[in-house]
């Protein structure tokens, strides 16, 4: 086990924030690409981002009173929309209404509560010119004919979103953890450069502990890759929603770091109309097999349009943390 490794190892419970412009629409973070919109149409919602009850450090008290012991934001998710101030795109928070670098405010407030800070960084951009369309599996674009013949400069694109992973592991001080999404089954991680990706996040964050999405989705991505010979395996495996039953072991059978992430309803965005939630009792039971197995649980909230956590969450929070009160080892 690595030495970097040891903290998260021991923290078992974190709480994952889905917050971006589709809170807006409130049907997922999917929104753009299910729709099918166009970079313009799904601009009106940057027009209207206005989080005016914003404020991190109630969604990190939240956490921390569940006993939750790290708290990882969506930096920028497949829309391509920044909630932090990249140099490297108008496309940000900052110039909506918000008018402010709210991943800077999200840092501090972890900080102040003494928890454990990651960010969420997506390698799928639908916002950016340089990023595929058509025939992209993902893209909201991937069966417009218009695009069949566009030429694209996919490096342009990776030197962009190198140049904002930069950014993020400058000018915030020090990170715990960073959570890239996501790579397909049939890309290896060079598609990413992500040998260079990673060389360059650990020559100024050497501690911070990296997931291991940029080598393809694989097993639900529940392995680290063993096919592609990269200097990155990730340092904890990401399996969605389903937990191994045997947890996640490295080619040689050894345990290795996982972290179940987990939806409280069945989105990961704000959905106004999923009210599917898992009982605090359900909730605390998958944390105790993933513990049981191994493994870290990572429990997902996604705040509405104005920065508000739904009510049923902020309950289901509450009642998991009694559970952990009671159960806290003296
Ligand atoms: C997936 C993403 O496509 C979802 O939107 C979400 O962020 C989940 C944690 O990972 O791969």
């Amino acid at each position: 086990i690595k030495e970097r490794t040891k903290w998260f190892m021991d923290a078992r419970f974190g709480m994952f924030i889905h917050w971006g412009l589709y809170s807006i629409p409130a049907c997922g973070e999917w929104v753009m690409s299910q729709k099918e919109m166009t970079v313009e149409e799904y601009r009106g919602y940057f027009d209207k981002f206005d989080p005016v009850d914003y404020n991190p450090k109630k969604w990190v008290r939240l956490a921390k009173n569940a006993g939750m012991k790290y708290v990882v934001l969506t930096a920028k998710h497949h829309d391509g929309f920044c909630l932090f101030d990249s140099k490297l795109t108008d496309y940000k928070a900052t110039n909506t209404k918000a008018g402010r670098d709210l991943v800077r405010e999200f840092v501090d407030a972890c900080r102040e509560e003494g928890l454990k800070v990651g960010l969420y960084f997506s390698i799928i951009d639908w916002h950016h010119p340089d990023f595929p369309k058509y025939g992209d599996k993902q893209h909201p674009m991937r069966n417009n004919k218009a695009y069949k013949d566009e030429k694209i400069d996919f490096d342009r694109y990776l030197d962009y979103m190198h140049g904002q992973v930069r950014e993020l592991v400058t000018n915030y001080g020090r990170l715990d953890l960073l959570w890239f999404d996501f790579s397909y089954d049939d890309m290896t991680g060079e598609k990413w450069r992500a040998s260079d990706l990673i060389r360059m996040v650990r020559t100024f964050q050497p501690d911070v502990i990296i997931d291991n999405r940029l080598e393809g989705a694989g097993d639900n991505h529940g392995s680290i890759a063993k096919e592609h010979p990269l200097i990155y395996s990730g340092d904890f495996a990401s399996p969605e929603q389903i937990i191994p039953p045997e947890g996640v072991c490295d080619e040689k059978g050894e345990p290795i770091p996982w972290e179940l992430c987990a939806t409280m309803n069945n989105h990961w965005g704000y959905c106004n109309f999923d009210h599917q939630y898992k009982s605090p009792q359900m909730l605390v039971r998958k944390l105790v097999e993933c513990v049981s197995k191994g493994g870290n649980m990572i429990l997902n909230v996604g705040p509405d349009a104005k920065g508000n956590i739904p009510t049923e969450s902020v309950d289901i929070l509450e009642k998991v943390g009694k559970w952990m009160q009671k159960n806290k080892e003296s």
